[in-house]
């Protein structure tokens, strides 16, 4: 056994699987997860000393790369001042004032420790404003562990929802309702059966959490249009795609204000910190200026404001997102040359610097598109550029993340070790 292995028996002893999240044991490729024990730039390194190249970078926030210096400094600065008070800082105020220059629609922002927190207390705040209980989201998009999100569809359309987690009581998964991403007339069946109950429409604006998938042009406006007409609010969940496809996010590209934004992971710079926000007149409604309650021992938590507040000063300089799209295409068109040249069937999904390579399907606008695709193919690909030391999300509905460290040498080896394992697959 390697040390990683030796780790893990320890590991599954006093940890439920051996992970702090399930994602992180590898069922969906199967094998013995790496104990990491350091990363550095575009670099992380396992307990045996083996180095990768990695594009899970810790599941998006990650978009600087490992300890970059100038966050480790940050940190070391913040540190000696103490770790936490539970009490306001300016920092708070600075980041506040940084997320709504980026995304307007945030006029005013709360912040929490973690996507779940963001997207939960979001959907509480819409149904006190709305005074409304029914929630929309749309198959495939996850929004964290909250039970009301963790819902699957009833059976056909337009009806309530079902658990789609053990604990999920059936009376909360009944107030969520599933329509199909990029498929509008799904959501106008939702709202002309149960429009006036709706409280909110939540979406991930560019969908991470089936692979990539990009919106149909016109279908967020269509979101925006349709919630609205009935009522109801619009809530982005950036939480992967703020900070990450542009400075403004989705919202920014696509020109859309939703009516609140939940956003997390290149946030915090690498550290636990989130947040929720929107219009002035929604988020007032939150405690202690209104009746909504909503709170968190650590939200705001000076480290991690001081994380990202570097992170989003270093984001804001000028060309950023054009040198981080352009590696994104690098290594999109080297992985496009490697399955044309291969003729193995697949399709790569991009938005900015994060993609998601599908095997044996030709196109993918839709989580059923993306369900059809070769789990197998997927897992052998995982495991041939982990052993040629590329570190891939362990799963095939996840995107993989370019960060500003990886070099374009960091690139061409990642595609040349695919080609490797293309051309081997070919070969049979
Ligand atoms: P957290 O509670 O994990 O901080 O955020 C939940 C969340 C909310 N919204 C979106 C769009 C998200 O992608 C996430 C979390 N993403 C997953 C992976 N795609 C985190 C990895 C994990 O669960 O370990």
């Amino acid at each position: 056994m390697d040390k990683s292995e030796k780790i893990f028996v320890r590991a599954q002893r006093k940890i439920p699987g051996g992970v702090n999240s399930p994602v992180r044991a590898w069922k969906s490729v199967g094998g013995v997860p790496r104990m990491v024990t350091r990363g550095k730039g575009s670099y992380i390194y396992d307990a045996d000393g083996q180095r990768y190249i990695d594009f899970v970078a810790s599941w998006g926030p990650l978009i600087l790369g490992h300890a970059p210096p100038e966050i480790l400094l940050a940190l070391k600065q913040s540190a000696a001042n103490g770790t936490t008070f539970g009490a306001p800082t300016e920092g708070e105020v600075e980041l506040a004032e940084l997320v709504s220059r980026f995304m307007p629609s945030v006029e005013l922002l709360r912040l929490v420790s973690s996507g779940t927190e963001a997207t939960m207390s979001a959907i509480r705040l819409a149904r006190a404003f709305t005074r409304r209980t029914k929630l929309v989201k749309f198959d495939g998009c996850y929004h964290g562990h909250s039970d009301g999100l963790l819902v699957k569809a009833g059976s056909g359309v337009a009806t309530l929802g079902l658990p789609d987690s053990a604990g999920v009581p059936t009376a909360f998964a009944r107030e969520t309702l599933t329509a199909k991403y990029n498929d509008i007339s799904s959501l106008q069946r939702l709202f002309s059966q149960y429009g006036k109950t709706i409280a909110a429409v939540i979406v991930e604006p560019i969908c991470g959490n089936m692979g990539v998938i990009l919106p149909e042009p016109g279908f967020l406006a269509a979101l925006r249009e349709l919630t609205q007409r009935h009522g109801a609010l619009l809530i982005f969940d950036e939480v992967i795609t703020g900070f990450r496809v542009a400075l403004g996010g989705a919202q920014e590209i696509f020109k859309i204000s939703p009516d609140l934004t939940c956003l997390g992971k290149i946030l915090g710079g690498g550290l636990p910190l989130a947040a929720f926000g929107g219009r002035r007149d929604v988020m007032n409604l939150l405690a202690p200026v209104g009746p909504v309650y909503q709170a968190g021992t650590l939200s705001g938590n000076p480290l991690a404001v001081a994380a990202g507040l570097t992170t989003l000063r270093l984001l804001s300089r000028r060309g950023t997102y054009r040198y981080l799209a352009a590696k994104g295409k690098r290594l999109e068109d080297g992985f496009s040359n490697v399955l044309k040249k291969t003729a193995i069937r697949a399709t790569i999904n991009r938005a900015g610097s994060m993609l998601t390579i599908f095997f044996g399907v030709d196109k993918v606008q839709s989580p059923d598109d993306a369900r059809q695709c070769d789990r197998q193919m997927f897992a052998n690909f995982f495991h041939s550029m982990l052993a040629q030391g590329i570190y891939l999300p362990p799963a095939p509905f996840e995107a993989m993340f370019v960060s500003l460290a990886h070099s374009n040498a960091d690139l061409d080896k990642t595609i040349l070790a695919f080609d490797r394992w293309a051309s081997a697959s070919k070969r049979g």
